[in-house]
């Protein structure tokens, strides 16, 4: 605890200390903002046998913001391992791009599948 020249006690300016003797005889217990840092999302791409790859590169372009050769990249590390992530997002946007990559594969007639897991 700091104090100014009035021998008054000065607040940090975080407001991060637990208690304190204000000076008075009264502990002061200091609230900590209970703020915890929101969670990010693996957005995953799975391999499957029938998606041509130029869609999945297609996919990677448009929906999560890649040039050609990264897209490929992660195209071509998924076809070999089976999974890939794309990126990591907040929860809304995580669930947004699952499932516009799900519609747009759908809605073009191939099984390709996204879907997101806590980072
Ligand atoms: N395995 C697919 C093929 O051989 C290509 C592919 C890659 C499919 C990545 C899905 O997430 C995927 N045509």
């Amino acid at each position: 605890m700091a104090f100014n020249k009035f021998r008054e006690p000065v607040l940090s300016q975080y407001n991060d200390e637990k208690t304190d003797e204000g000076g008075s005889g009264t502990a002061v217990q200091e609230t900590r903002p209970k703020l915890k840092k929101p969670p990010l999302y693996k957005v995953i791409l799975l391999n499957d046998d029938f998606t041509p790859m130029d869609f999945v590169v297609e996919v990677l372009m448009r929906f999560f913001v890649m040039n050609e050769e990264q897209a490929t990249r992660i195209m071509m590390h998924v076809h070999t391992r089976g999974v890939g992530v794309c990126g990591l997002f907040s929860r809304d946007v995580a669930e947004t791009k699952v499932q516009q990559v799900n519609e747009y594969a759908r809605r073009h007639q191939h099984p390709l599948l996204c879907t997101m897991e806590e980072a």
